[in-house]
């Protein structure tokens, strides 16, 4: 049953098509919620994708309100998710895909388990604006805590701005998303946990009770500091955090 759920979640990601809540149907905990992600990440893997990191999810109030669900989640990230700076994206390949502004940590160093904000900062190479462009596989992107655990924490693509010192203050930034321009959703960098690095502390905690660890080398996407914006053709979306830069990329006319 896990196995199935797991196959269907990813031909639904693969396809860009939706499917029915799961909880609608049958309930699964929250360990098998995981277990699904796994097994469906794991198809990716299978077909020579490469495990390039983690996400975080509802590190916001602004995120939580949003989707109604008040618990960390993570998910994993590949490197086919990966969208480059000024890309242009064709959301037909999609289901509903929505963008939010986010900080993003590299790492030099492994973490996993009970880390202190400054063992999970010794472990930082380099932080950069970001973008996750989040597409839940759910019909109306509505789902369960255990639905959207399934669902890989509707992670479906990234873009990274440019690398920044370890040193960068990301305490209290401000935070825009804008569509053409124009900024549609703002919060502060510490709308994030209080704090980025409590997202990385989190990330630890959490990734490494599911027995892995996050390795050098990998991204960790601390979390949305605002609501996703829906994404439409023909649009240019930017996100940018204070000091930090900002990113951008563009949606297919
Ligand atoms: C779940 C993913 C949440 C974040 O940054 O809070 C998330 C969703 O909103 O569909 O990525
Ligand atoms: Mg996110």
């Amino acid at each position: 049953m896990i196995e199935d759920i797991a196959n269907t979640l990813d031909q639904a990601a693969a396809t860009g098509s939706s499917v029915e809540q799961i909880s609608l149907s049958q309930s699964i905990t929250l360990p098998q919620a995981y277990e699904i992600q796994k097994l469906s990440i794991q198809q990716r893997l299978d077909r020579g994708e490469k495990l390039v990191g983690y996400k975080m999810g509802f590190t916001s109030r602004a995120k939580m309100l949003q989707m109604g669900v008040d618990d960390l989640i993570w998910g994993r990230l590949t490197d086919a998710m990966h969208v480059e700076v000024d890309e242009v994206i064709d959301i037909t390949k999609y289901v509903h895909p929505r963008a939010e502004p986010e900080i993003a940590f590299l790492l030099n160093k492994p973490l996993s388990g009970k880390v202190t904000k400054e063992e999970a900062l010794a472990a930082v190479e380099a932080i950069a604006p970001a973008i996750e462009i989040i597409d839940s596989r759910y019909t109306n992107f509505k789902f369960s805590l255990e639905d959207v655990v399934a669902d890989n924490s509707s992670s479906s693509s990234f873009v990274i701005g440019e690398w920044q010192s370890k040193d960068s203050n990301i305490d209290g930034l401000a935070m825009n998303l804008r569509v053409n321009n124009e900024i549609v959703a703002s919060g502060s960098s510490n709308d994030i946990l209080d704090h980025p690095i409590n997202s990385l502390v989190e990330a630890a905690r959490c990734i490494g009770a599911a027995g892995e660890e996050l390795k050098a080398g990998q991204i960790i996407l601390a979390g949305a500091a605002t609501a996703a914006v829906a994404l439409e053709p023909n649009q240019t979306i930017s996100a940018d955090v204070a000091n930090l830069g900002g990113c951008q990329f563009r949606t297919k006319a």
